[in-house]
């Protein structure tokens, strides 16, 4: 199949960089999105999120010509939705936005078309996403009428890729392509194969959906095993990081590392899909979602404690005297990505609820987030380490890896990453 013109729906983290690598091989590649500045600045050549290297390709795909953005869908011969899909407030899937993308490029299909959900989703979405788009169409058939014969083909291929390293990892997974029926499949990897250089392995539309839950859902519950080790071992007095490095030199171990919980937008909700499907039967899944959501208030409560302590060792001292310093925001290590950050949740929390002084230090942003009491401020590493009564290690980030304890003024610490050398 030859793919001259392709549509990106959705202009995030997946779909931009992507809509960006299809443009790099000369592909004419219409971005659409909603976000009417977010099209705009592309049209120049410019980027409304963080990735390496992304502004750059974004750039020279826009001068080149080989890609533009509209807020209106256009005629193309493929088509990729990679717009978000949240979770509601009981923790069921929200498809809207993928429902509203299939509704506005219904119009433009025209026969021979292939349409891809990228979108992480439930099993099921990608067959929902062909009925909503058939229900659009009733002059074109798809793959739940007509099978092989269908005129647009259809299929979920999920992105696998890595914040921070998006544009390396596009072109270097394997990619996992589950079409509505075989020919689907086989349009679905020609059009990858344009820029893959892993392997695009062929299953259908449900298996596909799974796999990428089941990946994320994988490291969750892996996550939540070494986040309760953790609070096993606070108990019983016992080193969880020390025990972790022994325990993964056993050949066929392999314990992900505790933290102050499991932030960002993918391993934190993917496994409630698998949940949302089968609530009877994924026990394991929950449990592990319940773990890790709960490891932020014990970080609290800890800290309370190392506050108490501190008081107790300093009589003269009350609450409203001891400055508390927080070490990281973000949700994971060398990025400045604060969205779902347990980090910042265990932040803001100490700053409502501690009467005292905060000093956050962030090294990778510049200025103070919102949410914060008056009484926090954002520093830098060298002040909390002269200011700091209580320290609460919460990222770890390489400025904060194998700092010496006798560096700091305080005495009190709540490492949540095991990086402070004592
Ligand atoms: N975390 C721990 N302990 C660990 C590893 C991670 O507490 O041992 C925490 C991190 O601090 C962070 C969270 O888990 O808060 C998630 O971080 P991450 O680096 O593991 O993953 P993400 O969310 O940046 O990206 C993941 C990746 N999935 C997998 O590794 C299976 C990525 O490949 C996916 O493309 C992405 O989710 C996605 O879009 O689903």
């Amino acid at each position: 199949m030859s793919f001259e013109t392709i549509s990106v729906v959705g202009l995030g983290y997946i779909g931009l960089p992507t809509a960006a690598v299809f443009a790099s091989r000369k592909k004419h590649v219409i971005g659409v999105d909603v976000n009417r500045a977010a099209v705009d600045l592309i049209n120049k050549g410019q980027i409304h999120i963080v990735e390496p290297d992304l502004d750059l390709v974004v750039h020279t795909a826009v001068t080149e010509g080989y890609l533009r953005a509209t807020t209106t869908p256009e005629a193309a011969d493929a088509f990729l939705i990679a717009v978000p899909t949240p979770f509601k407030d009981d923790h069921q899937p929200d498809l809207s936005y993928i429902e509203s993308a299939s509704r506005a490029i219904a119009p433009v299909l025209k026969s021979g078309d292939l349409v891809i959900l990228e979108s992480t989703s439930p099993v099921g979405a990608t067959e929902q996403m062909s009925a909503w788009l058939a229900e659009c169409r009733p002059d074109l058939t798809f793959p739940q009428q007509a099978g092989e014969d269908s005129d647009i083909r259809i299929a979920h291929c999920p992105e696998r890729v890595l914040p921070g390293h998006v544009l390396r990892e596009l072109v270097q997974n394997d990619r996992v392509i589950g079409g509505m029926t075989d020919k689907c499949s086989a349009a679905a990897a020609s059009l990858y194969q344009i820029f893959v250089e892993g392997e695009c392995v062929i299953t259908n539309a449900r298996t596909a959906e799974m796999c990428k839950l089941t990946e994320n859902s994988f490291r969750d519950v892996n996550i939540a095993f070494a986040n309760e080790l953790s609070m096993v071992c606070d108990k019983l007095d016992i080193n969880v990081w020390e025990l972790i490095r022994l325990a993964n030199r056993h050949p066929r171990v392999n314990i992900l590392q505790p933290g102050p919980g499991v932030g960002g937008h993918c391993i934190a909700v993917d496994p409630w899909f698998i949940v949302s499907k089968t609530p009877d039967l994924a026990n394991l899944i929950r449990t592990a979602r319940t773990v890790n959501d709960s490891k932020p208030e014990w970080v609290i409560d800890k800290v309370k404690v190392a506050v108490a302590n501190f008081l107790q060792g300093n009589p003269e001292r009350t609450a409203s005297d001891v400055t508390i310093a927080c070490l990281g925001l973000a949700f994971k290590p060398d990025i400045d990505d604060l969205r779902e950050s347990p980090a910042m949740l265990i932040s803001r929390k100490l700053s409502d609820i501690h009467p005292g002084r905060l000093i956050v230090v962030e090294p990778n942003i510049s200025q103070q987030p919102l949410g914060f009491g008056e009484k926090a401020e954002l520093k830098d590493l060298a002040y909390a380490q002269s200011e700091a009564d209580v320290v609460v290690l919460l990222v770890d980030h390489k400025e904060f890896k194998f700092l010496s304890f006798d560096t700091f003024k305080s005495s009190y610490f709540v490492d949540t990453r095991g990086v402070i050398e004592f």
